[in-house]
């Protein structure tokens, strides 16, 4: 397997769990074409729910502290942004209460995220006619791609609190995103950049089998 990148850090690593997710793509592991598909239960179709919750990631866990951090936010907005934590915290700070639902078919209820709407940060860096999509780059090297339509969605949330207390570092702390209405590998972890782009571009796990919007409700699990 290779993998080419654009910017320098750390190569993702060829890891067990990596290559169980991969094959699973290819396998098109946990998609039940019988089952019935409603969008007015709460808990999407083939997920179960739990009441931990599980770390997921490519096995490094950059440490990243809020003394170095930084956001970028670049590509086709009008006010490109390199925002340190001070900065980032000066922006409007929002509450919001979302369930998570993992490809790996794990649900979980009930999450308190606090931090910066996603909307807040579009509206301060003005994203242009022509963006179409975004392109999300973590501290660890993993990327991921959104519609700009679903990265804008009114409960997406750039997260620096869960529950109430600083984010820990295995779920993605001091910053990560969270899309709740999209499986939870579109909510990058570590974020250090966000790129706002004319089409579509794969990230680390599109390129590797899964779809690339990524709906639990449509059992989006898998690229054809
Ligand atoms: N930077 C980064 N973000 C990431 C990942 C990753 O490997 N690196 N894994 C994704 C996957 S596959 C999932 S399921 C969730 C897991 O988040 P959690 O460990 O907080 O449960 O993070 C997503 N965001
Ligand atoms: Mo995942």
């Amino acid at each position: 397997m290779t993998t080419t990148r654009e910017e320098g850090g750390p190569l993702p690593p060829d890891t067990k769990l990596t290559r169980t997710k991969q094959r699973w793509a290819e396998e098109r592991r946990f998609v039940d074409p019988a089952k019935p598909r409603s969008a007015a239960d709460r808990l999407p179709p083939g997920q179960h729910l739990v009441r931990d919750w599980p770390v997921l990631d490519l096995g490094l866990q950059p440490d990243v502290p809020t003394t170095t951090w930084r956001l970028d936010v670049d590509g086709l907005v009008e006010a490109p942004a390199s925002l340190d934590w001070d900065g980032f915290a000066a922006l409007p700070q929002s509450d919001f209460v979302t369930d998570i639902h993992c490809v790996t078919t794990w649900s979980r209820y009930d999450n308190r995220w606090s931090g910066v709407a996603v909307r807040d940060l579009m509206d301060a860096v003005m994203p242009r006619a022509e963006a179409s999509h975004v392109v999300l780059t973590s501290f660890d090297g993993y990327t991921t791609n959104l519609p700009i339509t679903d990265f804008a969605a009114p409960d997406a949330i750039l997260a620096t609190r869960w529950e109430g207390r600083p984010l820990t570092r295995e779920h993605g702390g001091p910053m990560r995103l969270v899309v709740p209405h999209l499986y939870f590998w579109k909510s990058a972890k570590w974020l250090r950049r966000i790129t706002f782009v004319p089409a579509d571009k794969l990230g680390f796990w599109e390129e590797r089998g899964y779809h690339r919007r990524g709906d639990p409700w449509a059992e989006e699990r898998y690229s054809d």
